[in-house]
Protein backbone atom coordinates (compact mmCIF):
# COMPACT_ATOMS: atom_id res chain seq x y z
CA UNK A 1 0.00 0.00 0.00
CA UNK A 2 2.73 2.53 1.29
CA UNK A 3 4.70 1.92 -1.87
CA UNK A 4 1.95 2.19 -4.45
CA UNK A 5 1.64 5.76 -2.39
CA UNK A 6 4.65 6.32 -3.60
CA UNK A 7 4.78 5.02 -6.46
CA UNK A 8 1.93 7.32 -7.64
CA UNK A 9 3.13 10.15 -5.88
CA UNK A 10 6.57 9.27 -7.97
CA UNK A 11 4.19 9.22 -10.93
CA UNK A 12 2.39 12.55 -10.53
CA UNK A 13 6.09 14.31 -10.09
CA UNK A 14 7.14 13.15 -13.03
CA UNK A 15 4.07 14.27 -15.02
CA UNK A 16 4.85 17.75 -13.35
CA UNK A 17 8.18 17.37 -14.92
CA UNK A 18 6.97 16.13 -18.37
CA UNK A 19 4.08 19.08 -18.54
CA UNK A 20 6.92 21.33 -17.33
CA UNK A 21 9.19 19.90 -20.07
CA UNK A 22 6.33 19.78 -22.82
CA UNK A 23 5.28 24.05 -22.02
CA UNK A 24 9.17 24.55 -22.60
CA UNK A 25 9.41 22.26 -25.94
CA UNK A 26 6.05 24.25 -26.97
CA UNK A 27 7.99 27.81 -26.13
CA UNK A 28 11.26 26.46 -28.08
CA UNK A 29 9.22 25.22 -30.89
CA UNK A 30 7.26 28.73 -31.33
CA UNK A 31 10.89 30.67 -31.04
CA UNK A 32 12.27 28.21 -33.39
CA UNK A 33 9.89 29.17 -36.37
CA UNK A 34 12.18 32.58 -35.80
CA UNK A 35 15.55 31.51 -35.66
CA UNK A 36 16.93 35.02 -35.57
CA UNK A 37 15.21 35.64 -32.91
CA UNK A 38 17.10 32.93 -30.59
CA UNK A 39 18.63 34.76 -27.58
CA UNK A 40 21.38 33.31 -26.62
CA UNK A 41 24.61 35.19 -24.56
CA UNK A 42 26.47 36.85 -26.79
CA UNK A 43 28.20 35.20 -30.12
CA UNK A 44 30.87 33.69 -27.96
CA UNK A 45 28.99 32.37 -25.06
CA UNK A 46 27.33 28.87 -24.88
CA UNK A 47 24.06 27.47 -25.10
CA UNK A 48 22.41 25.59 -22.66
CA UNK A 49 19.94 23.02 -23.48
CA UNK A 50 18.09 19.79 -22.20
CA UNK A 51 18.15 16.22 -23.57
CA UNK A 52 16.90 12.80 -23.11
CA UNK A 53 19.41 11.03 -24.80
CA UNK A 54 20.08 8.55 -22.07
CA UNK A 55 16.50 8.45 -20.90
CA UNK A 56 16.14 10.64 -18.62
CA UNK A 57 16.83 14.80 -19.02
CA UNK A 58 20.22 16.06 -18.47
CA UNK A 59 21.45 19.23 -18.92
CA UNK A 60 24.47 19.98 -21.62
CA UNK A 61 26.07 22.95 -23.30
CA UNK A 62 27.65 23.48 -26.41
CA UNK A 63 29.23 26.41 -28.41
CA UNK A 64 27.29 28.30 -30.58
CA UNK A 65 27.70 26.24 -33.61
CA UNK A 66 27.04 22.72 -32.02
CA UNK A 67 30.17 21.90 -31.48
CA UNK A 68 32.18 21.13 -27.95
CA UNK A 69 29.06 19.30 -26.08
CA UNK A 70 29.46 19.05 -22.61
CA UNK A 71 27.53 17.22 -20.13
CA UNK A 72 26.64 19.14 -17.14
CA UNK A 73 24.24 16.63 -15.20
CA UNK A 74 24.22 12.69 -14.92
CA UNK A 75 21.78 10.82 -12.92
CA UNK A 76 18.62 8.88 -13.14
CA UNK A 77 15.91 12.12 -12.46
CA UNK A 78 14.98 14.92 -14.43
CA UNK A 79 17.13 17.77 -15.16
CA UNK A 80 16.07 20.25 -16.75
CA UNK A 81 14.03 23.98 -17.40
CA UNK A 82 17.68 25.70 -17.17
CA UNK A 83 18.62 29.52 -17.80
CA UNK A 84 22.34 31.16 -17.21
CA UNK A 85 22.98 33.75 -14.66
CA UNK A 86 23.56 37.35 -15.59
CA UNK A 87 27.18 36.67 -15.13
CA UNK A 88 27.32 33.11 -17.27
CA UNK A 89 29.41 31.57 -14.43
CA UNK A 90 26.46 29.68 -12.71
CA UNK A 91 22.55 27.50 -14.23
CA UNK A 92 19.71 27.64 -12.31
CA UNK A 93 17.59 24.62 -12.93
CA UNK A 94 14.95 21.99 -11.94
CA UNK A 95 15.39 18.58 -11.28
CA UNK A 96 13.40 15.74 -9.59
CA UNK A 97 16.67 14.32 -8.21
CA UNK A 98 15.04 14.14 -4.58
CA UNK A 99 11.66 13.68 -3.00
CA UNK A 100 10.18 15.93 -5.29
CA UNK A 101 10.99 18.87 -7.77
CA UNK A 102 13.26 21.39 -6.35
CA UNK A 103 15.45 24.45 -7.77
CA UNK A 104 19.31 24.13 -8.31
CA UNK A 105 22.34 26.00 -9.08
CA UNK A 106 25.42 25.09 -10.62
CA UNK A 107 28.37 26.35 -11.96
CA UNK A 108 28.51 26.41 -15.56
CA UNK A 109 30.45 23.42 -15.74
CA UNK A 110 28.51 21.34 -13.88
CA UNK A 111 30.20 21.54 -10.51
CA UNK A 112 28.94 22.76 -7.34
CA UNK A 113 25.56 21.93 -7.61
CA UNK A 114 23.15 23.20 -4.55
CA UNK A 115 19.20 23.08 -3.68
CA UNK A 116 17.90 26.38 -3.29
CA UNK A 117 14.11 25.13 -2.58
CA UNK A 118 14.26 21.88 -0.57
CA UNK A 119 10.09 22.24 -0.02
CA UNK A 120 7.86 19.67 -0.31
CA UNK A 121 5.99 22.04 -2.98
CA UNK A 122 6.79 21.61 -6.38
CA UNK A 123 9.51 24.24 -7.27
CA UNK A 124 9.84 25.34 -11.22
CA UNK A 125 9.68 27.88 -14.03
CA UNK A 126 13.03 29.77 -13.33
CA UNK A 127 14.51 32.39 -14.49
CA UNK A 128 17.37 34.53 -13.68
CA UNK A 129 16.99 38.68 -13.27
CA UNK A 130 20.37 40.94 -13.63
CA UNK A 131 21.18 42.94 -10.75
CA UNK A 132 21.26 46.74 -11.41
CA UNK A 133 23.25 49.66 -9.58
CA UNK A 134 20.77 51.86 -7.68
CA UNK A 135 19.76 54.90 -8.79
CA UNK A 136 19.59 58.64 -7.13
CA UNK A 137 17.40 60.78 -8.90
CA UNK A 138 15.17 64.02 -7.82
CA UNK A 139 18.08 65.78 -6.33
CA UNK A 140 17.60 68.77 -4.33
CA UNK A 141 18.26 71.58 -4.22
CA UNK A 142 19.03 70.66 -7.76
CA UNK A 143 22.73 70.60 -9.16
CA UNK A 144 23.64 74.07 -10.11
CA UNK A 145 20.70 76.01 -8.39
CA UNK A 146 21.40 79.12 -6.04
CA UNK A 147 19.23 78.88 -2.54
CA UNK A 148 18.83 81.95 0.42
CA UNK A 149 18.22 79.52 2.53
CA UNK A 150 21.37 78.54 4.62
CA UNK A 151 19.96 75.16 5.89
CA UNK A 152 18.27 74.10 2.81
CA UNK A 153 16.86 70.30 3.44
CA UNK A 154 18.87 67.78 0.74
CA UNK A 155 16.64 65.57 -0.87
CA UNK A 156 16.88 62.66 -3.06
CA UNK A 157 15.52 59.47 -4.09
CA UNK A 158 17.44 56.31 -3.58
CA UNK A 159 16.34 53.13 -4.99
CA UNK A 160 17.49 50.00 -6.05
CA UNK A 161 15.33 47.07 -8.29
CA UNK A 162 16.31 43.99 -6.13
CA UNK A 163 17.12 45.14 -2.36
CA UNK A 164 15.04 46.94 -0.17
CA UNK A 165 17.37 49.70 0.85
CA UNK A 166 17.74 50.52 4.58
CA UNK A 167 19.87 53.91 5.90
CA UNK A 168 22.72 50.70 6.01
CA UNK A 169 22.54 51.17 2.49
CA UNK A 170 23.53 54.66 2.08
CA UNK A 171 26.07 57.05 2.78
CA UNK A 172 26.15 60.88 2.11
CA UNK A 173 28.54 63.63 2.62
CA UNK A 174 27.60 67.57 2.20
CA UNK A 175 31.28 69.75 1.49
CA UNK A 176 33.26 66.30 1.66
CA UNK A 177 32.16 65.60 5.16
CA UNK A 178 30.65 62.55 5.75
CA UNK A 179 27.04 63.00 7.51
CA UNK A 180 26.31 60.67 10.57
CA UNK A 181 23.43 58.02 9.88
CA UNK A 182 21.83 59.24 12.81
CA UNK A 183 21.07 62.47 11.25
CA UNK A 184 19.60 61.84 7.95
CA UNK A 185 16.29 60.26 7.13
CA UNK A 186 15.35 57.37 4.96
CA UNK A 187 12.15 56.12 4.05
CA UNK A 188 12.45 52.78 2.42
CA UNK A 189 8.47 52.93 1.25
CA UNK A 190 8.98 55.88 -0.49
CA UNK A 191 12.89 55.87 -1.35
CA UNK A 192 13.06 59.15 0.06
CA UNK A 193 16.53 60.44 1.66
CA UNK A 194 16.37 63.85 3.24
CA UNK A 195 19.02 65.99 5.53
CA UNK A 196 18.53 69.05 6.78
CA UNK A 197 21.58 70.73 7.80
CA UNK A 198 21.97 71.65 11.66
CA UNK A 199 24.58 74.40 11.03
CA UNK A 200 24.33 77.09 8.14
CA UNK A 201 25.87 76.00 5.49
CA UNK A 202 29.05 78.42 4.13
CA UNK A 203 28.23 80.49 1.39
CA UNK A 204 29.12 79.70 -2.31
CA UNK A 205 29.58 76.40 -3.26
CA UNK A 206 28.25 73.21 -1.60
CA UNK A 207 28.78 69.64 -3.01
CA UNK A 208 26.55 67.00 -2.13
CA UNK A 209 27.60 62.77 -2.69
CA UNK A 210 25.42 60.13 -2.00
CA UNK A 211 26.62 56.41 -2.55
CA UNK A 212 24.20 53.65 -2.30
CA UNK A 213 25.31 50.03 -2.05
CA UNK A 214 22.78 47.36 -3.05
CA UNK A 215 23.12 43.66 -0.34
CA UNK A 216 25.83 42.74 -3.54
CA UNK A 217 27.97 45.92 -2.79
CA UNK A 218 27.59 46.93 -6.02
CA UNK A 219 27.62 50.93 -5.41
CA UNK A 220 25.49 53.63 -7.22
CA UNK A 221 27.02 57.17 -6.80
CA UNK A 222 25.71 61.00 -7.32
CA UNK A 223 27.88 64.08 -6.93
CA UNK A 224 26.20 67.88 -7.32
CA UNK A 225 26.24 71.17 -6.08
CA UNK A 226 24.62 74.40 -5.68
CA UNK A 227 24.91 77.63 -4.31
CA UNK A 228 23.98 79.12 -1.09
CA UNK A 229 23.87 83.08 -1.87
CA UNK A 230 25.74 85.44 0.28
CA UNK A 231 22.92 87.69 0.93
CA1 LIG B 1 19.07 13.24 -15.42
CA1 LIG C 1 10.07 21.04 -3.90
CA1 LIG D 1 20.73 46.04 -7.22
Amino acid sequence: MKRSVLNSRVAAVRAVVLAIVASVVVIVGVVGTKPAEAAFAGKNGRIAYMSNRDGDFEIFTMRPDGSGVKQLTRNRADDGIQRWSPDGKKLVFVSDRGEDIEIFVMNADGSGIENLTRSPATDGIVDWQANTVPTITNLRPSPGSTTRDRTPTVRATVKDQQTDLTKANITLSVDGKAVARTRFSYDPATDRLAFTPERELSAGRNGVKIVARDDVLLAGQRTWSFKVATS
